[in-house]
């Protein structure tokens, strides 16, 4: 009988779906696993909505104050599935009572802000990761182990983009439940926070840090209507952010995210260069890794693209699912974050990205704002 992980849902939009759908398809997948989540209550405000989630995804029970869902016994570990400004009040009062906290990326609304919930987590020693689910894609972490193997050779380049289209609209509004994305007060920041920063932690992960960092950003709309008002209210967040830096490894690298590339809704590619071999990933074609080995001779010599669906231990995760060949999904990658983070209780190890590495992320998203805004190269 495994040990129950008692979770307590603070959120209950798009990402609480994304989540929860990973605390229950664990124990069904991962069932070695000596630590399983269970779906124990779910937070909000409204009374209604909140019962309606708990009802549709299962949750045994509802609460509508989250200091009071924290302040429950039953409950082991806290899910902050919240805009992005109340990350760092709920974090720190999770540690202060002990909990677990998986917290929905980015990990909070600035530099200063993650600090404080880094020495909170640290100091309370409770186990802790953020939620950046794309590591999980198994064509990714695929990706990761053939960069550890030294495979690659000396790196030279990292490119990512990610690309939406999704505010191209003026009549959009600002704020409010859906569209808190767009109002800087709730989310910090525009595409940088919200997209970016997915690029730049798998680049972390994938390539180490960052040094230094030039970039721009525009606001297309300047003005929306937001809805806590009626009135139309300046645009502060960033509509597109672009940016180069260099890796503390020596390699360049270029980044790129828009909510205004008409034609892609969720087009997330990276490509790293190497000496001797170069990977490719695209999120709309997730379970393929491309692959360049420059070792490969003669007429042959070519991209590949390499079908991730094995089982004999070759190909991350995938043993867990279907049978040999048989493709899985996005939500797959928040699946493998949470057996990833029962089985770090199992073992009694951080389960990455802790809040610590994604503080690092959280540095380059300042960096990259204030290079925007002051028109220099920043320091990460
Ligand atoms: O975190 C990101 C979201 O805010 C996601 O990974 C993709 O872009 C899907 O929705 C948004």
């Amino acid at each position: 009988m495994a040990t129950p992980v008692n979770v307590g849902m603070i959120g209950y939009g798009f990402m609480g779906r994304a989540h929860t759908n990973g605390y229950k398809r664990c124990p069904d997948f991962f069932p070695e696993l000596r630590h399983q989540p269970v779906l124990k209550a779910a937070c909000a405000r409204s009374e209604d909505k909140i019962q309606a989630f708990a009802d549709q995804w299962g949750y045994e029970s509802i609460e509508t104050d989250w200091r009071k869902l924290i302040a429950r016994d039953d409950i082991d570990a806290i899910d902050i599935c919240v805009p992005n400004n109340l990350h760092k009040e709920i974090a720190i009062a999770c540690a202060e009572a002990g909990k677990m906290i998986l917290c929905e990326k980015p990990l909070a609304m600035n530099v200063a802000e993650g600090e404080e919930m880094c020495k909170a987590v640290e100091k309370a020693k409770v186990p802790h990761t953020v939620w950046y689910n794309y590591r999980r894609v198994p064509a990714v972490t695929l990706a990761k182990q053939i960069i550890e193997s030294g495979a690659l050779g000396r790196i030279f380049h990292y490119r990512a983009n990610f690309l939406q289209d999704w505010t191209i609209s003026e009549d959009l509004p600002q704020g409010g439940q859906a569209l808190w994305r767009l109002d800087a007060e709730a989310a910090g920041s525009g595409v940088t926070g919200d997209l970016l920063a997915h690029c730049i932690d798998t680049a972390i992960w994938l390539n180490g840090t960052v040094s230094d960092v030039s970039a721009m950003t525009e606001t297309f709309i300047k003005e929306r209507v937001h809805q806590a008002t009626g009135e139309k209210t300046k645009v502060t967040i960033d509509d597109a952010c672009a940016f180069m830096c260099h890796f503390s490894n020596g390699s360049l690298g270029l980044f790129e995210s828009t909510r205004y590339a008409r034609g892609h809704k969720a087009l997330y590619t990276l490509e790293i260069n190497g000496s001797e071999m170069s990977l490719r990933w695209d999120l709309e074609d997730l379970h393929r890794l491309e692959v360049f080995d420059h070792k490969d001779e003669g007429a042959l010599r070519g991209w590949k693209s390499v079908h991730v669906s094995d089982h004999g231990g070759e190909h991350p995760y995938m043993d867990k699912w279907w049978v040999p060949g048989l493709q899985i999904g996005y939500e797959h990658s928040f699946v493998h974050h949470v057996a990833d983070f029962m089985k770090s209780l199992d073992e009694g190890k951080p389960c990455g990205p802790t809040f610590r590495d994604a503080l690092e992320t959280q540095k380059v998203c300042d960096a990259v704002l204030t290079s925007a805004k002051e028109r220099s190269w920043e320091n990460v």
